[in-house]
């Protein structure tokens, strides 16, 4: 665990938000152990990047609580005109918590106290081992090898599965068509097109591949994220876990599909087999290196920049280090039409540069979770074969 030096920000999950329309709501935060308590409005914000979150949260910005603080922080809305006094609200609002019983943990940004930094950042300094506890079964670290299919064999080993020749052109040609009427080489801006794009749906939620998946993870499994893009994203090494909430732990896995074949040069999505058991990156242990500048770049009113981003400065050259160390492979996913990869949520991967600017990409991509294990997405429906989470975000 990073010990917590300040808590600045909270990011408000998107139902919430859905409720809003015009009203003028407020965030208060309370701390559990002290009482101390902090208030900021709730202001919508532009989305500016594909790998925040934003898009799912707002974010408030409050004054930092001192040290000594946390680690329990409840978040209430109010409505009101002029901002209510959070501390004299504080007693009441704590008796209100202590009826509410377990809620789910939302993402908060917290800077820890810097670790000594004279020899690099190095990995283990970014990463801990997640908890063990409710792993998905083929997570844990004894299981009946012979009992397994050839699929659920290569999860467990490599962290990915292959799928040569799985969806056929009937299921890819109408979708194909559909993009190439989109004029943006990353695709849609939306982050979930899929509640508009019907032809997409009936990929991401194609009742063998979702079957699949389901016996990967061991449970339905459900979309809530995908990328468009016809050229690489050249997001660099990163697992997708250390962006989720921490309840997510390890019912997640996405879909790499060639909507074509792929051209070496034109950024290949790129792997590391076997690093689903390395330790996993942790939000907080990454954010504790950013600047002050960086920080407020985050926190301030504009909020224009993300940390996942910024801490790609120190993250990537950590992670190849990494790499480099323990003298693993690297893989390249040079897919033909209708080829799968399903990866899991911890594994090393990136999307990366291409060696000629403009060679397209022709690519999908689903992100998903176990609805067990989705909290913060209580809105569902189920169409094809699988569930997928229902956003009202507008087709851009
Ligand atoms: O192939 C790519 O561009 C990488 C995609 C990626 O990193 C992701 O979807 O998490």
């Amino acid at each position: 665990m990073t010990r917590v030096a300040h808590l600045e920000v909270v990011e408000v999950p998107g139902d919430i938000r859905a409720g809003r329309a015009e009203r003028k709501l407020h965030a208060l935060l309370v701390d559990e152990a002290t009482g101390l308590a902090r208030q900021g409005p709730l202001v919508s914000r532009t989305p500016d990047g594909l790998f925040e979150g934003d898009l799912r949260c707002d974010r408030v910005t409050v004054p930092a609580f001192p040290t000594g603080c946390g680690p329990v922080y409840w978040l209430f809305v109010a409505e009101a005109e002029e901002a209510p006094d959070a501390q004299a609200l504080a007693p009441a609002l704590l008796a209100l918590a202590g009826t509410l019983g377990d809620r789910p943990p939302l993402g908060a940004l917290c800077y820890g106290t810097p670790q000594d930094t004279s020899g690099g950042i190095r990995f283990s300094m970014l990463s801990d081992h997640p908890d063990p506890q409710g792993l998905p079964p083929l997570d844990q670290p004894v299981v009946d090898e012979a009992a397994l299919t050839p699929e659920q064999r290569q999860w467990r080993r490599e962290g990915v599965v292959l799928l040569k020749g799985f969806l056929g052109d009937d299921l890819l040609d109408p979708y194909i068509k559909r993009r190439e009427q989109v004029d943006r080489a990353l695709g849609w801006i939306t982050p979930t097109p899929y509640m508009q794009v019907e032809e997409l749906r009936r990929i991401c939620l194609h009742p063998p591949l979702m079957a699949i998946m389901n016996s990967l993870i061991g449970e339905e499994m459900m979309l809530h994220l995908n990328l468009t893009g016809w050229a690489s994203t050249e997001r660099n090494w990163h697992q997708d876990e250390y962006l989720s909430p921490p309840f997510v732990n390890g019912w997640y896995a996405a879909v790499w599909i060639a909507l074509d074949r792929i051209d070496p040069d034109s950024g290949p999505f790129e792997y590391v087999p076997g690093s689903h058991r390395w330790p996993l990156l942790q939000g907080e242990r990454v954010r504790q290196f950013m600047s002050a500048a960086e920080r407020d770049r985050v926190t301030g009113t504009t909020g224009s920049a993300s940390w996942p981003h910024l801490t790609q400065r120190y993250v990537t050259p950590a992670i190849e280090a990494e790499i480099a160390a323990q003298g693993v492979e690297t893989r390249r996913f040079l897919g033909e039409k209708g080829d799968v990869l399903i990866w899991h949520g911890r594994l090393m991967h990136r999307g990366s540069a291409p060696n000629r600017p403009g060679v397209e990409r022709r690519s999908l991509i689903g992100h998903y979770t176990g609805v067990n294990h989705r909290p913060d997405m209580p809105n569902r429906r189920f169409d094809h074969g699988g569930y997928y989470a229902v956003f009202d975000y507008p087709l851009k």
